[in-house]
């Protein structure tokens, strides 16, 4: 093993001078292939800490089991905090993960603004950041230059492929209600944007209403039951994610509407429930996002490690299910 580090030194470094980023900071104890990126040793195991943003839904506890296997896999210590869902606290939790001097901090952030500056403090205190799941706001923190890389799912396309099957299932004639996530979370920016936009096209086709939701199900029920009262005659809902979407079918069936029939119901995720309310008829199409991101952002580190070039974003990529092959990949959702 010492004699394979010892052989591997040489091509760390001849791989860090091949950086095409000026200045890149790849030195004889690590990677770093970004401009003032903190470099990370070479170690046969490191201490990582994940900072998970909310475990009150299933996507969220997946991704927190994919981050916690995969480190156990590997032989890594892993710390995860749960910041229920506020940024003050994601914020007090990140800054603990620095004091605590752990070698890489993955970091899911609540929303974009608010989460950037603990970036820049990892930063300066010599810590490599990698975002999973969420971006932060790339005027104050950059990829390739504050932290390491994004990785996560294109949420402008699942906006747009969701608007793209209503599109065609309609006939181009829709009343929606949209169901935002969080807001100033990427997710939420980039899912309305992809879906608006397409929308925007089609003279037939409105969006009679679109409200936070937060990406949980009782306030997607709650949402949608005061949404309905001003707007009985809608004939889709799209929710930014399965839980939401899970709580509007609650409310459109509690006012005498068939989900999945009369209104119809997308949503983005592509969960267990999501994908029975499919096969049951009550919703009609899911565009995936993977909460699967221990290995690949376990990989990512090695390879950041090693001094490679790391992509400013490792795109996540994903299917879509509807009735057609609900049933056969229902076994695979989390
Ligand atoms: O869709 C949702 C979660 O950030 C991609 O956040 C993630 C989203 C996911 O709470 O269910």
């Amino acid at each position: 093993m010492r004699g394979a580090a010892l052989l591997a030194l040489p091509l760390l470094l001849l791989t860090a001078g091949c950086s095409t980023k000026p200045g890149g900071s790849g030195s004889a104890t690590g990677g770093g292939s970004g401009a003032g990126l903190p470099p990370l040793a070479k170690k046969a195991s490191y201490k990582v800490g994940f900072s998970q943003v909310e475990s009150n839904n299933p996507w969220r506890i997946a991704e927190t089991k994919s981050m916690r296997d995969e480190a156990a896999k590997r032989g890594d210590q892993i710390v995860v905090t749960d910041a229920t869902g506020s940024p003050a606290k994601q914020i007090a939790d990140v800054s603990n993960m620095i004091a605590q001097r752990v070698d890489m901090i993955f970091l899911a952030p609540h929303s974009e603004k608010p989460l950037a500056p603990v970036v820049l403090q990892a930063k300066r205190a010599g810590i490599p950041v990698i975002l999973v799941d969420r971006r932060v706001d790339p005027s104050i923190a950059k990829p390739g230059q504050d932290y390491v890389t994004f990785i996560g799912s294109d949420f402008v396309q699942q906006g747009k492929e969701a608007a793209d099957w209503l599109i065609k299932e309609s006939g181009g004639k829709a009343k929606i209600i949209e169901l935002e996530g969080n807001t100033g979370s990427s997710p939420a920016i980039d899912r309305k944007k992809g879906f608006d936009d397409e929308i925007k096209s089609q003279p037939g086709m409105q969006i009679v209403a679109s409200q936070p939701a937060d990406f949980a199900r009782e306030k997607g029920r709650q949402v949608t039951e005061t949404l309905l009262q001003a707007h009985p005659d809608v004939t889709a809902v799209y929710a930014h994610n399965d839980e939401m979407a899970l709580g509007a079918v609650v409310a459109l069936q509690a006012a005498g509407k068939q989900p999945g029939k009369a209104v119809q119901v997308i949503s983005i995720d592509g969960g267990r429930e999501a994908l029975q309310a499919i096969i049951d008829g009550k919703m009609n199409f899911v565009v995936q996002s993977s909460p699967f991101f221990g290995p690949v952002a376990f990989d990512t580190m090695k390879q950041y490690a090693n001094g490679d070039k790391i992509p400013d974003w490792v795109v996540v990529k994903d299917k879509t299910f509807d009735k057609a092959n609900a049933k056969a990949e229902i076994g695979n959702a989390f």
